[in-house]
């Protein structure tokens, strides 16, 4: 009787955690994606996306796929897609297309341009880029460019706080926009501090670290950020906290500048700040049964990340988004496995509401709340990193899914356009640079063998390039 009981226990549990593990989809193992097929797959459509870039955009800073034409961000462009695509046509393998870049970025790209940029922006995509690129290659023109960009950047930190204004002007430092929030203010350390390591002077980690910190203390007394704060006087203007565009990749900096550079302030404030998200954001959510899926042992069946007020905790809303799906990688990384898999599964039960991810989804309401996909990868990193810790194929199964779809409702007959809804999946002109910087990356990684790049000997940044670790 008592082994009756044991092995019905044992059968249960083994049923939630195959729900738990991938949801949403089949559980089937009986055939593995073919991963080569899939790795080629995605080598093929880089190319496309690529040398739909070449053919109507080459020199600018993005392709605008049904326009056929081009776009800059700036008055003058700053090779946004060359720069943010080279490491990956590295990564694949692609070597002349590489060297053919890595010329044309060497030859062209200066920044001695009286623009006013973005500081964040060009930090993740043009600063990280440089620098990856730099230890790839060993180019010593990559590193030249990254220390005169990041000079350029400085006069960012020059507020009454630390914390960074959000313009500045190439050349002349000017800066602008006192209002910033805590993804532009604290994601800046995995770059500027990486180009103190390779120049040797300081000043960079310095500043970097400082506006992370200067962010970090100004969290409310139940541990929370807010979504907008002014650099100089240091008042929040927005209470609304969560782990969304404007705050997430403060988050995911606490954690990887522990892990990159062994920081362990670093550590200090990720691990305090993980138990504020927990308390206050976390939202185990029961969602009453229509079918004939087993309740889960423990009631709830659905993990969330939700939005809060960060001075009081209460709920404010029950959205989570495309961007918020950076987390379950963050979690993992964390070594929360149990956590991450389970909003990995709630990642994918988004995606597949529609066929493909809104920007911002309801999950209580189970309603799509901004229908956008302008082509966005962290669903797809987070599934990368899920199958890197757990080698479970359920994780390329998802990938394979996520893959088909994207291919078959983003594909132009040039490139790859974001869609302006999901709903009717009808296509927008615009491709973003972090197509190649980080959605085909993180699908080509997935789906190739380990030794294509050694996840665990490096840290990414937020754009996806990836730089390895210092040592301790
Ligand atoms: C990228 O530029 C970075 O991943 C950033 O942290 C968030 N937004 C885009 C991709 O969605």
């Amino acid at each position: 009787m008592e082994a009756q009981v044991t092995a019905h226990k044992l059968h249960r549990w083994a049923l939630v955690v195959c729900i738990i593990c991938v949801g949403g989809g089949s559980t089937s193992l009986a055939q593995s994606p073919d991963r080569k097929k899939l790795a080629a797959e995605v080598k093929a459509e880089f190319l496309h996306a690529w040398n739909g870039y070449k053919k109507y955009a080459w020199g600018h800073d993005d392709l605008k796929p049904l326009s056929k034409t081009h776009h800059d961000w700036y008055p003058q462009p700053l090779l946004m897609t060359p720069l943010d695509s080279l490491d990956t046509m590295i990564i694949m393998g692609l070597k002349d297309e590489a060297a053919a870049t890595q010329k044309y970025i060497l030859e062209n790209l200066s920044f001695d341009k009286d623009i006013e940029v973005q500081n964040f922006e060009i930090t993740i995509r043009l600063l990280g880029g440089l620098l990856t690129n730099y230890q790839l290659t060993g180019d010593k023109r990559f590193l030249n460019l990254a220390e005169d960009l990041g000079n350029r950047l400085l006069p960012v930190f020059n507020s009454p706080t630390g914390m960074p204004y959000r313009y500045v002007n190439l050349k002349t430092g000017k800066t602008r926009n006192a209002v910033s929030n805590p993804a532009e203010t604290g994601t800046l350390l995995i770059e500027f501090g990486t180009l103190s390591k390779f120049t040797g002077k300081p000043i960079y980690y310095d500043k970097a670290k400082r506006a992370l910190v200067e962010t970090y203390n100004r969290r409310s007394k139940i541990g929370l950020v807010g979504e907008w704060i002014n650099v100089e006087t240091g008042e929040w203007t927005n209470t609304d906290s969560h782990i969304s565009g404007a705050i997430d990749s403060y988050y995911e900096y606490l954690l990887k500048c522990w892990l990159l550079f062994g920081d362990r302030d670093c550590k200090r404030m990720w691990d305090e700040s993980l138990v504020a998200i927990k308390q206050y954001l976390e939202h185990e959510f029961y969602r009453p049964r229509t079918d004939q899926r087993p309740v889960p042992v423990d009631g709830f069946d659905e993990l969330w990340y939700g939005h809060a007020d960060m001075n009081t905790g209460r709920r404010r809303a029950t959205t989570y988004g495309a961007l918020d799906a950076f987390f379950p990688a963050v979690l993992a990384l964390s070594g929360d496995m149990p956590r991450a898999i389970r909003l990995q599964r709630s990642s994918f039960l988004m995606w597949n509401h529609a066929g493909i991810e809104p920007e911002e989804f309801d999950y209580r309401e189970q309603k799509i709340t901004s229908p956008g996909y302008p082509l966005r990868p962290e669903i797809v990193e987070s599934t990368y990193y899920l199958y890197q810790y757990t080698k479970d194929p359920r994780y390329l199964e998802m990938g394979e899914k996520l893959w088909r779809d994207f291919v078959q409702h983003c594909r132009t007959d040039v490139a790859y356009a974001a869609l302006k809804t999901v709903v009717t999946k009808e296509k927008s002109d615009s491709m973003q640079s972090f197509l190649f910087a980080e959605t085909f990356k993180y699908f080509y990684l997935l789906f190739s063998p380990d030794k294509t790049l050694y996840f665990r000997n490096v840290i990414f940044n937020t754009e996806a390039h990836p730089i390895r670790k210092f040592k301790r």
